[in-house]
């Protein structure tokens, strides 16, 4: 190919192929604030703080508030008895002792390298097959926790207590080949526990990683309002498309009822406050309103022995600062939206069918629960629904309604700061894909068809998506 042909031949492939018979649409253009992904709260930041700027349309006196709730979130607590009565009650068993330890920089976590001695800004959830006997248990937490371990595996205890274990990560590998001939190396983790503190697990035990996903945006998320979610639940796949989210049905502490989730990788809790407080209870072992008492079994005697901060060890001011940080971690514009490259790879994610379910855009609701957060057009790209991701993404481990093989869609906002932010480009729940292609090459199952559509993309088109995806 002549040098000016092979410049334009990928422009006239894509034109060539948005004149075939998908109905995608063609980007030629940036849209009219299309840079803004959070609305008026959308931060100017783009550097390693990026993730942990207020939302921009916070008054001084808020912003105060913010900083306050951050404190909480990013200093460590410590173990009862204490002389700071307000932070004190770490534990018996925990994973670490601040938030922002897996919240790394407001953004995600990571998998420990292949030597490392722990395992921060991750967890490893737990639980056994369900059966009848544990209908009530299931109704509430929406797992059966295994016997001894409980729910989570907490590798750290205050002194007098034994962790529950330490995990480690091996990798199996496997192929991939590109319609061109170009093959990609992908990697699954498996889980390895040792030095297990109360004896054997339960021979069927469920074990599913979890990295700490990014903080931003999700008082946006929240304030969606649920009908609009709904709008885009096609649990029977009516439409023939082969998508069929629908939303997860959780138990909400507060109500005592039902209700739909929205937060963490499969959309186990229905809200940031309950989320907040079971990240107090579970990975930092401090009880609030919402989650009495300690996260010790009933077989983890010691541990339910040991004296605690006070009841209960999170008061429900810090509880409520809390909340509002969580609340307003602003999402940062979008960089380069008019570039041709970065047009032509939106172009291309329609042509794939990404955006079936990382739907671009929602209105918050009127009655968001801070005014910042009401009316605000947003660009979050997920659905927060469930779908089917296939084998190959399956952790076997349902959680209330959601499966073995469902995840909640990832937000894809902000996506393309994680290397500035988080200095690693780790994605997908259990952080095992080494960047955006390899995230996008686990899809299967209901996104099996967006895969093959990238799979037929040459170097060209896949440096056109991944511009796109870094421009988020
Ligand atoms: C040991 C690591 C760890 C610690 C400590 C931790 N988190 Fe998390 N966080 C996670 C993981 C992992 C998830 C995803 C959970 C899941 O999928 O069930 C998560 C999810 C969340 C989410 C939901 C985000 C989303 O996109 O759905 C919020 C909000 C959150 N954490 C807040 C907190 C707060 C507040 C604290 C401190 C009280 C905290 N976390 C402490 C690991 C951690
Ligand atoms: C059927 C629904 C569906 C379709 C179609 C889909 N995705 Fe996803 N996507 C998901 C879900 C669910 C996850 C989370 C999976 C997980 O973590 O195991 C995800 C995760 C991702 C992630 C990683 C996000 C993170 O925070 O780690 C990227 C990047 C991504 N998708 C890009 C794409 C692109 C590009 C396409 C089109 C080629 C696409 N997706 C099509 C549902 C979908
Ligand atoms: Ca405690
Ligand atoms: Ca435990
Ligand atoms: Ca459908």
């Amino acid at each position: 190919m002549r040098p000016l042909f092979r410049r334009l031949f990928p422009l006239l492939a894509l034109a060539l192929a948005a004149c075939g018979t998908d109905d995608a649409p063609r980007f030629a253009q940036a849209e009219p604030g299309e840079a803004l992904s959070g609305g008026t709260t959308t931060v100017m930041k783009f550097d390693h703080n990026a993730f942990s700027m207020p939302s921009a349309n916070l008054a001084p006196t808020r912003r105060l508030d913010f900083s306050v709730g951050n404190s909480f979130f990013r200093n460590p607590w410590v173990i009862a008895p204490a002389s700071t009565t307000a932070r004190d009650g770490l534990g018996p068993l925990f994973n670490t002792n601040a938030c922002q330890n897996c919240h790394i920089k407001d953004g995600r976590g990571h998998p420990p390298a292949p030597d490392a001695a722990s395992a921060v800004s991750m967890l490893v959830r737990l639980s056994i097959p369900a059966g009848p006997e544990h209908a009530e248990v299931v109704r509430e937490r929406g797992i059966a926790p295994e016997p001894s371990y409980g729910g989570q595996l907490q590798d750290m205890a205050i002194p007098g207590v034994a962790p529950e274990g330490k995990v480690r990560l091996r990798y199996s590998t496997e192929r991939v080949r590109f319609a061109d001939g170009t093959e990609v190396e992908l990697r699954k983790p498996i889980i390895e526990l040792s030095e297990l503190g109360y004896g054997d697990m339960h021979p069927d035990t469920q074990m599913s990683l979890r990295i700490a996903p990014p903080m931003i945006g999700l008082g946006l998320l929240e304030a969606i309002p649920e009908e609009a979610l709904l709008a885009n639940a096609d649990p029977d796949d009516r439409n023939g498309d082969g998508i069929s989210g629908r939303p997860n049905r959780v138990f909400d502490q507060t109500t005592r009822q039902t209700v739909m989730g929205r937060f963490g990788w499969k959309a186990g809790q229905p809200g940031l406050n309950q989320q907040n407080a079971d990240a107090f209870f579970n990975d930092m072992g401090l009880s609030s309103s919402l989650f009495s008492g300690t996260s010790c079994t009933e077989r983890q005697t010691e541990c339910r022995a040991m004296p605690d901060g006070g009841e209960p060890e999170v008061s429900d001011n810090i509880l409520a600062q809390v909340l509002f940080y969580t609340r307003n971690l602003g999402v940062p514009a979008r960089r380069n939206v008019g570039d041709p490259q970065v047009l032509a790879g939106k172009t291309l994610f329609h042509r794939a069918g990404c955006q079936r379910c990382h739907v671009a855009q929602f209105t918050t609701a009127a009655d968001a629960a801070e005014p910042e957060l009401a009316n605000q057009l947003i660009r979050p790209y997920s659905d927060l629904l469930l779908h089917d991701m296939g084998e190959g993404l399956a952790d076997h481990r349902p959680e209330f309604e959601a499966s073995g093989r469902e995840w909640r869609t990832a937000p894809l906002w902000g996506i393309g700061l994680t290397q500035t932010v988080s200095g690693h480009s780790q994605f997908l729940h259990d952080g095992r894909a080494r960047n955006l292609l390899e995230a996008i090459l686990w899809h299967g199952g209901e996104a099996e068809k967006a895969r093959q559509v990238v799979l037929g993309f040459n170097q060209e088109e896949r440096n056109a998506l991944l511009s796109f995806l870094e421009s988020l």
